[in-house]
């Protein structure tokens, strides 16, 4: 009898660098290929990355027109996608798909689609923290421009249930916001999917490379513990035409573990037949929420943007 008291069998699909050269035909083969796997593992749902069919885009300095034209979805699926939505159907497997979408009247966002076992859309996030910034920073090596090319994201936070689980989406920089797990954990999420594209060199000042594994894991560990979530991320990684982004693909647990981790800065697959029953305990004692959260003193959460003058209550 497995010790597993709620097991959920969950993928995470990484991929290794895209090429400016490579077609979304090919990428999609690739998909393919992490989606024969995940079905072979018996996974129920697999996590893509962010923008998983094309290159990281925004590194490059262009018009929004032509990052239009060369980058951007008018539709989900499309024809290249499609099969990937076939095949899924026929495996039963849900996943989440991270792509550049252009709405029907002419806004751009950077989002995700959550799907159920037959392929069948069910949640959409459009991605609300966008890194970087919007002019051309001449002296940099490369650009990090979601600023210029995405809205921000227009529909908030959202949790589903899919396959029985309660699921949260969000999109790489995103999981470094601690608002981002909270307000999907207020509605009940069990599991926060998400994708990223993560440079390894910070265009603003020298950080150690070492730093930007670390700062994307302890983002993950400290808020899936902090709000009794599993959290699955997948990376797209490794040099993209001479810009290397960092893999540590992972499935972190609601304990703050790393229960599985990629090896490779290549396409892989990882897995883990997760226990939800986990994140069920903490959220029965150490993070009841009804139980033991204050919001009567959490008002600067919501009520400042940017950091203000400190309070300086005096003691009565
Ligand atoms: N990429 C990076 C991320 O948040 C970044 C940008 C890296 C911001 C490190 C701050 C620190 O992982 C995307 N696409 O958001």
């Amino acid at each position: 009898m497995s010790g597993l008291k709620r097991p959920f069998p969950l993928a995470v699909a990484q991929l290794g660098p895209i090429s400016l050269a490579d077609s979304r035909a090919a990428v999609v083969k690739r998909l393919i290929a992490l989606l024969r796997e995940a079905h072979a593992r018996g996974a129920k749902f697999v996590v893509f990355p962010e923008l998983a069919l094309t290159t990281f885009f925004p590194r490059y300095w262009m018009s929004e027109e032509e990052a239009v034209e060369r980058f951007f979805e008018r539709s989900m699926p499309g024809p290249e996608t499609k099969p990937l939505f076939d095949l899924a159907a026929e495996f039963k497997i849900g996943f989440y798909l991270g792509y550049a979408e252009l709405t029907p009247d002419g806004r751009r966002f950077n989002t995700a689609i959550m799907t159920d076992e037959n392929a069948k859309i069910v949640g959409r996030y459009r991605k609300i923290h966008l890194p970087g910034h919007s002019h051309h920073i001449e002296t940099a090596p490369f650009q990090h421009l979601e600023k210029k090319f995405f809205d921000v994201g227009n529909e908030g936070f959202n949790v589903w249930t899919t396959q029985g689980v309660r699921m949260g989406m969000c999109i790489c920089n995103d999981r470094r916001w601690a608002e981002t797990y909270r307000v999907m954990a207020l509605q009940s999420a069990e599991i926060v999917v998400l994708g990223y594209n993560t440079p390894s060199v910070n265009i603003h000042w020298p950080e150690a490379p070492h730093l930007r594994m670390s700062s994307h894991l302890i983002s993950m560990q400290g808020n899936a513990y902090g709000n009794a979530l599993w959290v699955a991320a997948a990376a797209k990684c490794g040099s993209e035409d001479g810009f290397h982004m960092i893999g540590g693909s992972a499935i972190v647990s609601p304990t703050g573990e790393i229960t599985a981790l990629a090896q490779t800065e290549a396409d892989e697959l990882i897995f883990a037949n997760i226990d939800l029953a986990i994140g069920e305990t903490f959220r029965e004692h150490v993070f009841n929420f009804a139980k033991h959260r204050r919001p009567e003193h959490y008002g600067l959460i919501v009520e400042r943007t940017g950091a203000g003058a400190p309070l300086g209550k005096k003691p009565d």
